[in-house]
């Protein structure tokens, strides 16, 4: 099928169209063209991000909250991001079975993407396959992604609800406590309260939430689940409902999509560049020489990179 007929058949709600047209976007086929068309059409759909170490909950978590956001007959589309399986072409096996029991439900859209393979990281695809989903008409956009604080897969920041999972047992939480959380998640949720250790969590966290209670009128809260049981899901989604509430009370919301915005254009200037400038180095083993003068100390790698830099853009002046 064209591209003018897929984009036309995602204007009416087609997700079929849709999944073709993340598949196209993902391998940066026609991007341009496929952006440009659809841009405009863009629905209110709310962006909630769901982050955290590997393993503890996020998937079982968004599968829940799919049932809740499914019985207030909203529609739903969720994007993982796996960049620790970057050889099975996209997320682990796990989230497919998981998730695989929505896939007769017409309102619900799951999408998994691996990481590899990008230039200039995930987010040029993770911000197409959003407005993908946008136009298609989610109410509600879920983007699962490992890890905090990583470049690739800082598009979580431009959540409009950041829900960062924390977990007994995972390393991890102790290193993620340090590293200035409070302003990376809107709402911590402890998961797998069934086993020892959360309290500890939770503690830790309430400590933070004290700290940062003096800085901002807004306090991230904590909800303790128990996610496979379905415990403590009513609670995180009421919290969810409530800092949406917030934000659009406070006009937070618009800024937040203009941030977003600008983070796109941002994504897309550094592809273009890194993309342009590899082609033509790699045409012309132009690079190779360059790495051979920076090891010969003739010149130093920043030296380098600058020239590279000020002939692209004097060669795309040109054209
Ligand atoms: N004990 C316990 N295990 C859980 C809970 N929630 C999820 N799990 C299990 O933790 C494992 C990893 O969950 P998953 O949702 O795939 O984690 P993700 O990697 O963060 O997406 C799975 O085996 C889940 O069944 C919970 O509340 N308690
Ligand atoms: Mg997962």
């Amino acid at each position: 099928m064209r591209i003018e007929e897929l984009t036309e058949k995602l204007l009416q709600g087609d997700f079929y169209a849709a999944a073709k047209l993340i598949t196209f976007l993902e391998n940066n086929n026609h991007s341009e063209q496929i952006i440009k068309s659809i841009y405009p059409y863009r629905k209110k759909s709310y962006l909630l991000g769901i982050t955290g170490a590997p393993g503890v909950g996020k998937s079982t978590i968004t599968d829940k909250l799919i049932d809740r956001f499914r019985s207030q007959n909203k529609t739903v589309g969720v994007i993982a991001i796996d960049p620790t399986s970057p050889f099975s072409g996209g997320a682990i096996l796990g989230d497919r079975i998981r998730l695989q029991r929505h896939s007769t439900d017409n309102g619900i859209f799951i999408r998994s993407m691996g990481t590899r393979g990008h230039l200039g990281g995930l987010a040029p695809t993770t911000n197409n396959a959003i407005t993908v989903l946008s136009v298609l008409g989610c109410d509600y956009i879920v983007i699962e992604t490992v890890g905090v604080g990583q470049s690739e897969v800082e598009i979580v920041k431009y959540a409009d609800t950041v829900v960062l999972v924390l977990t007994p047992g995972s390393g991890d939480s102790i290193q993620i406590m340090k590293a200035g959380i409070m302003e990376i998640g809107d709402i911590f949720v402890v998961n797998k309260c069934d086993r020892q250790g959360c309290k500890r969590i939770v503690t830790g966290l309430e400590i933070l939430q004290q700290l940062s209670e003096k800085k901002t009128n807004y306090v991230p809260p904590i909800v303790e689940t128990i996610a496979k049981d379905n415990k403590g899901i009513d609670e995180l989604y009421c919290t969810i409902e409530n800092h949406k509430k917030f934000l659009y009370d406070n006009h937070i919301h618009t800024r937040k999509q203009k941030e977003r915005i600008e983070n796109e254009i941002i994504s897309i200037i550094q592809e273009i560049l890194l993309s342009n400038t590899k082609e033509k180095l790699q045409s012309n083993n132009e690079l190779l020489k360059m790495v051979e003068s920076v090891y010969k100390k003739d010149t130093d790698p920043y030296s380098i990179a600058n020239e590279i830099i000020n002939n692209n853009l004097a060669i795309n002046k040109r054209n």
